[in-house]
């Protein structure tokens, strides 16, 4: 199914906000710039965030709603991968749309989904935005958040968490916060992401470590841009 049908029967399922329609359009145009097509930085910027699931102590994987229609079994796969926890976190977040994400991704194979008892609150952002759980997000020391919003991204960078965005807008502020941004459509960077996980599972700590020291996120960042501005088709 198309990307953009997932979305609309996303939202008429009560998963994804209205909102994520318009995010959704975003991304497609900088999709189409990109070529469809993975970027080679962008293909190293995922072995990179692979092997930063695979050494973090507590990493989390934060689901939102437009993630959840594009890509429950991809998340699954992903978390049984690099052994992740789940957390449903919304920016327009409402108990009904977290239990209905949270029910959708344990139907796609999710064992436990964090979220629904979030209690706890990230400093520095207002209203419900702020709310994680205190054994997710909140104790996490690596946390992937596909297409997450600026202010949100840039409070968790600040609480010194590594933070793995996926963002095909390469000069969003949540790439531009991210510890390692994977500037990809989601719908490939996961996949992508859970088999360099499978590859590089039995790797020391130590090789898994320089892999991630290695990456420059600056230049990862400047090959994105450079590929919308000169177009990669
Ligand atoms: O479900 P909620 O309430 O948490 O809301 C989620 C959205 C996505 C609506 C919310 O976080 C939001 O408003 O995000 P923004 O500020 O619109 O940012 C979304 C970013 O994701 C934009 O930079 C898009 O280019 C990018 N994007 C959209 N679709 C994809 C994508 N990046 C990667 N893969 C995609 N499929």
């Amino acid at each position: 199914m198309r990307t953009r049908e997932r979305i609309v029967e996303g939202v008429e399922a009560g998963l994804t906000s209205r909102q994520g329609l318009i995010a959704q359009g975003r991304g497609e145009a900088f999709d189409y710039l990109l070529g469809e097509q993975t970027l080679p930085s962008a293909e190293t910027a995922e072995r990179v965030a692979a092997a930063q699931l695979l050494v973090a102590d507590r990493p989390v994987i934060s689901v939102n709603g437009n993630v959840a229609a594009l890509a429950p079994e991809a998340v699954v796969e992903l978390a049984e991968a690099v052994d992740a926890a789940i957390e449903v976190n919304l920016f327009h977040r409402s108990p009904d749309r977290v239990e209905r994400i949270a029910t959708h991704l344990r139907e796609n194979g999710a064992e436990r989904v964090l979220g629904p008892d979030a209690d706890t609150r990230l400093p520095g952002l207002d209203h419900d935005r702020a709310l994680v759980d205190a054994d997710g997000i909140a104790a996490a020391d690596t946390v992937l958040v596909p297409l997450e919003d600026g202010d949100r991204a840039a409070a968790l960078a600040e609480l010194g968490k590594r933070e793995i965005v996926i963002d095909l807008n390469p000069l969003s502020r949540s790439a531009q916060a991210a510890a390692i941004p994977v500037v990809d459509n989601l719908v490939r960077a996961l996949p992508a992401m859970t088999a360099h996980a499978r590859e590089l599972r039995d790797r020391d700590d130590e090789t898994l470590h320089q892999i991630v020291e290695r990456f420059d996120r600056e230049a990862a960042l400047r090959e994105a841009e450079r590929a919308i501005r000169e177009g990669a088709l």
